[in-house]
């Protein structure tokens, strides 16, 4: 939660005028505090493969040890996961001359596909858009093929590639510019860890991951 505010603050303080959520608002952690922060801010959300699997009740049990999205599920209200339901897979925005897709997945799957670094993007030919912005990888990437901007956001708080920084994209329409935010969740993630005293193993694991290399993006108080 403190994570995720802090990515949408930075986003405000580097001018950002629309904010767009691609989904995974709950998940890891039994928490619906983004939900609550999502819906206050009246932010327009895409679902993602978590809340789908919320609403579904599909989740793979030996997954939900990981993922505790029973455990989110009981905290929500018929109001809450109706609110859930009414979100988008996939979203198109037309800004100027720029057609924008939005999606968790992939423009061919866009609620579960995961779209890496180094995934063949041949695949998404027909995503007929300027810029693409995706997540579920948790890895963060810009990449251009055949006219097209592939964007992966990351992750405001779970980020895959290196635990310590946190994920977010600015998109300059009028300019066909995206720049990857990344900012300390060192902090947020202490806070968490401490409040929910049986985070899985995979997760912990996932927030202490490091890496000798700098995280993709750029580096921002
Ligand atoms: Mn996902």
């Amino acid at each position: 939660m403190a994570a995720f505010d802090r990515g949408l603050a930075l986003l405000r303080s580097k001018g950002a005028s629309d904010v767009y959520f691609l989904g995974d608002a709950v998940g890891y952690f039994p928490s619906v505090a983004v939900l609550h922060r999502l819906r206050e801010e009246r932010i327009p959300c895409l679902m993602g493969n978590h809340e789908a699997m919320l609403l579904s009740g599909d989740i793979p049990p030996e997954r939900d040890a990981v993922y505790r999205l029973r455990d989110t599920f009981n905290l929500l209200t018929d109001d809450w996961l109706a609110w859930i339901a009414s979100w988008p897979r996939l979203r198109r925005i037309e800004v100027g001359t720029q057609r924008l897709l939005l999606v968790h997945g992939s423009p061919v799957d866009p609620t579960f596909d995961y779209v890496y670094p180094d995934t063949d993007l041949a695949r998404f030919a027909d995503a007929a858009a300027e810029a693409v912005f995706m997540g579920n990888t948790h890895r963060p990437f810009l990449r251009s093929f055949g006219g097209t901007l592939f964007v992966n956001i990351g992750s405001s708080g779970l980020p895959r590639d290196h635990g310590a920084w946190g994920s977010v994209c600015l998109y300059d329409a009028a300019a066909g510019r995206a720049r990857i935010l990344r900012y300390s969740i060192l902090d947020t993630t202490s806070e968490l860890v401490a409040r929910f005293g049986d985070l899985h193993p995979t997760v912990l694991n996932t927030l202490a991951r490091r890496s000798s290399e700098a995280p993709y993006g750029e580096i921002c108080d």
